[in-house]
């Protein structure tokens, strides 16, 4: 037997055990190993049963997704486990699966062909294959309504989402919640049922409903993915195969579910989402920075600014456990901020995300104070004043002589030097970036900045300490505006170039939102303030170039007192309740203006909104690229689709400039240079990449290997 199989007995039970470091993911010969082990409990006439269980953190993670990825882009076959899965069923001593860490995708697909599970109160099981773009591929979608029955199965399944072995024991998935060691108690229970008949879950059927009670939850459940994971072809491929178990017999529905799988598995989206799965956890790691660096322990925090980052902030650290002091200028700014935390914490007991006991839990992790004092005390200080270079240098030079030696000093800023800031201190080493976005307890990116002279340990921390406050940390170098804003810039531009060459204000934004992008460019800046633009191009102005085209209808607007959803209007007009009014007024101004400056006015395509849009933002991702302020294409694809609202499912901006072909992006971009002149300038790596016809990926993988 392969190594990635064992099977040892104990008396009259035999265990099957996977041992395929770290997740125990159904690679090439874990399907096989489990197939021999099973030959050899029927051949052994001493045994009576046996337990399957995994080695390690975890049951079975399911199919091996790089597999997946070659099979997605037709480099391997794979014969699938559906026989496998047969044979375990068929099995006529029964097979106890025992569950702990997770049991997902194929893995859970492997417990449900067994006759029996138990699991670890700490466990969870769920079908998360949408998330990768495809559906259940080994009979999930069939086995899992006759276990969990219908409505739960449909969830499961389109959404992917795991659930807790707890409330998959309530539903009757687990037959029994085990404590203390999970193979003690897997075999103490296949004792019990040893010499019972083995009950095979694809001839049950008291779960799987009528057609009457099944129709509402079919078409409640596709509502739900056109609203919630909108423009995704997996959940609906997913919610069809389900819908075929209530329909037709269990082979019957394997048969529709495979076809469905396969057509899923090259699509796109499949390959855009398999991206994206690997990515997370690829920005995790730092080329100079070993996996061995010291992390420096964060048991404290500190807040500085209670306004709208710096309260969420620290919501987002008392989530985490972390007991934190939070700072304010004045007596009337500390209670307004304090008051705000109150306010988003009752709202999530109001809308039933937390309960009253665990929202008073973490408020009194947090502790408001006037004077900087305690901070001497503090691990780790998170900065969020004005965004001003003189105050936030202020504020450092004075937490430069509080803080214990080796605190970490983070500033939010958005804009702002993380070097500048850092000259404040004598301890540049301790200071670093984190850029949260806004709300900062809701979006999952933090931007970890780092300045020259930010140590390795300062780093390690901050990324180790990211995962900890449930959120994504990507590494950047400290350019104006960073890796994400830099890159929004030119975005926000260009669809305010578009509204003064004669694009209405819902043309531009519906034109993104069909693509995919969680709000339009102008709704966002509508919901962020128009001012917070309008403020850096007055600060920067001395630095553009004469000559070259600024967009000025959101100054303008600035100038009237519309500067968003907060002021009533912006883009847009907002009822009470802050819903969007088109404003056909609007739209009049902006052409008005635009004919006063000589811009012509034309029908624009939703193609040409996209491209100008999207390739502006990748134009200048390419130059952050290659000079190196983001350390993969990847990294960038995981910003944008974290903080910035990108469709996973087109994989992040760079990928989906690979998938465009960078010749095409090139080319386009290169006809909006003749158009619109110096601000379409190619960056020198798409020029050179769209040349070679090679990728974003192939560079990110050229450097890496130049690197070793
Ligand atoms: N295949 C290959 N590699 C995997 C993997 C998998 N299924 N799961 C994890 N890894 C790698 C991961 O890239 C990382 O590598 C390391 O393991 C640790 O992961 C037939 C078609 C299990 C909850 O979608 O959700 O079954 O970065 O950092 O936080 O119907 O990994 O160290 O080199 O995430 O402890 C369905 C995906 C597949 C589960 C563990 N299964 N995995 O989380 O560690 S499709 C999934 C996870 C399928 C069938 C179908 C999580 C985890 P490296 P990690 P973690
Ligand atoms: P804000 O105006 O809502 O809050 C700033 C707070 O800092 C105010 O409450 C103010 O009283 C307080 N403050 C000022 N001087 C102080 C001092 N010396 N000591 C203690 N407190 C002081 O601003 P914000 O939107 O929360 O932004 C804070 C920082 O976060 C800025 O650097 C900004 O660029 C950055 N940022 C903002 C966003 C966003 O969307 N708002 C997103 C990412 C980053």
């Amino acid at each position: 037997m392969s190594g990635l199989v064992q099977f040892t007995k104990s008396k009259d039970i035999g265990v099957i055990t996977i041992n395929n470091p770290p997740v125990n993911a159904l690679s090439p010969g874990v399907p096989e190993g489990i197939s021999e082990a099973i030959d050899q409990l029927l051949k052994d006439d001493e045994l009576k049963v046996a337990v399957l269980i995994g080695s390690g953190n975890t049951f079975i993670a399911g199919a091996d997704i790089k597999e997946l990825e070659k099979m997605a882009s037709g480099k391997a076959r794979e014969a699938g486990l559906l026989p496998l899965l047969l044979k375990i069923e068929d099995c006529r001593k029964p097979v106890v699966a025992a569950i702990h860490g997770t049991a997902l995708g194929g893995g859970m697909e492997v417990a449900m062909a067994c006759h029996y599970r138990v699991a670890l109160h700490s466990s969870n099981v769920g079908q998360p294959e949408v998330q990768l773009g495809i559906i259940p591929g080994a009979a999930g979608t069939q086995r899992l309504p006759r276990l969990a029955g219908v409505a739960k199965a449909v969830e499961m399944c389109a959404e992917g989402n795991p659930i807790t072995a707890e409330e998959a024991y309530q539903l009757g998935i687990v037959d029994k919640l085990i404590d203390g060691d999970l193979l003690t108690g897997a075999m103490a229970f296949a004792r019990e049922i040893a010499g019972k008949p083995a009950l095979k879950t694809r001839e049950r059927s008291n779960k799987l409903g009528t057609r009457e009670q099944n129709a509402p939850i079919f078409a409640a459940a596709r509502e739900n993915v056109r609203k919630k994971q909108r423009g995704r072809i997996a959940p609906l491929a997913a919610i069809d195969a389900v819908e075929a178990a209530t329909k037709v017999p269990f082979e019957e529905g394997c048969q529709i579910e495979q076809k469905l799988f396969i057509e899923c598995l090259p699509s796109p989206q499949a390959k855009a989402l398999m991206h994206v799965f690997f990515g997370e956890r690829e920005v995790a790691k730092i080329p100079d920075i070993p996996k061995a660096t010291p992390i420096i322990p964060v048991k404290t925090a500190g807040v500085v600014g209670a306004g709208t980052m710096g309260g969420g902030i620290s919501m987002v650290l008392a989530n985490a456990g972390i007991p934190v002091l939070v700072n304010e200028a004045d007596q009337a700014a500390l209670d307004r901020g304090m008051g705000n935390i109150q306010k988003n914490y009752a709202n999530s007991v109001k809308r039933g995300r937390f309960t009253q006991q665990l929202v008073d839990e973490r408020l009194k992790r947090i502790q408001p104070t006037l004077s900087l004092e305690g901070f001497a005390n503090v691990d780790l200080v998170i900065e969020a004043v004005f965004e001003g270079l003189a105050l936030k240098k202020e504020v450092f030079a004075q937490l430069d002589k509080i803080c214990k030696p080796g605190a970490i000093l983070a500033s939010n800023t958005s804009t702002l030097s993380i070097d500048e800031i850092a000259s404040a201190t004598h301890r540049p080493e301790s200071v670093i970036g984190t850029h949260f976005f806004s709300p900062a307890n809701v979006m999952r990116l933090l931007e970890i900045v780092r300045g020259k002279a930010t140590s390795k340990e300062v780093i390690a921390t901050c990324m180790e300490f990211s995962k900890k406050l449930g959120k994504v940390g990507v590494l950047v170098g400290n350019c104006r505006g960073f890796v994400g804003n830099r890159m929004f810039h030119p975005y926000v531009r260009e669809s305010v170039f578009l509204l003064e060459e004669g694009a209405t204000v819902q043309e531009v934004d519906s034109a993104l939102y069909d693509f995919g992008m969680a709000m339009g460019p102008l709704a966002v800046g509508d919901l962020a303030g128009l001012d917070v633009g309008w403020r850096i191009r007055k600060e920067y102005r001395h630095l553009e170039k004469l000559g070259i085209r600024q967009p000025f209808a959101g100054d303008r607007l600035c100038e009237m007192g519309r500067l968003g959803q907060k002021t009533g209007a912006g883009w847009y007009k907002y009822d009470e309740n802050r819903r969007a009014i088109p404003d056909p007024e609007l739209t009049a101004l902006v052409r008005k203006w635009a004919a006063e400056a000589g811009i012509l006015q034309r029908r624009i395509s939703r193609e040409e909104i996209v491209d100008r849009c999207l390739y502006a933002l990748v134009n200048e991702g390419a130059r952050i690229l290659e000079e190196g302020y983001a350390l993969r294409a990847v990294d960038m694809d995981i910003i944008y689709i974290n903080g910035y609202g990108f469709p996973a499912h087109r994989g992040g901006p760079m990928w989906y400039a690979d998938t465009v072909g960078l010749k095409n992006v090139y080319n386009r971009v290169l006809a909006f240079h003749k158009q619109h002149g110096e601000l379409w300038e190619p960056a020198p790596l798409l020029k050179r990449l769209a040349e070679e016809g090679k990728t974003f990926v192939d560079y990110s993988q050229e450097q890496r290997a130049a690197a070793r």
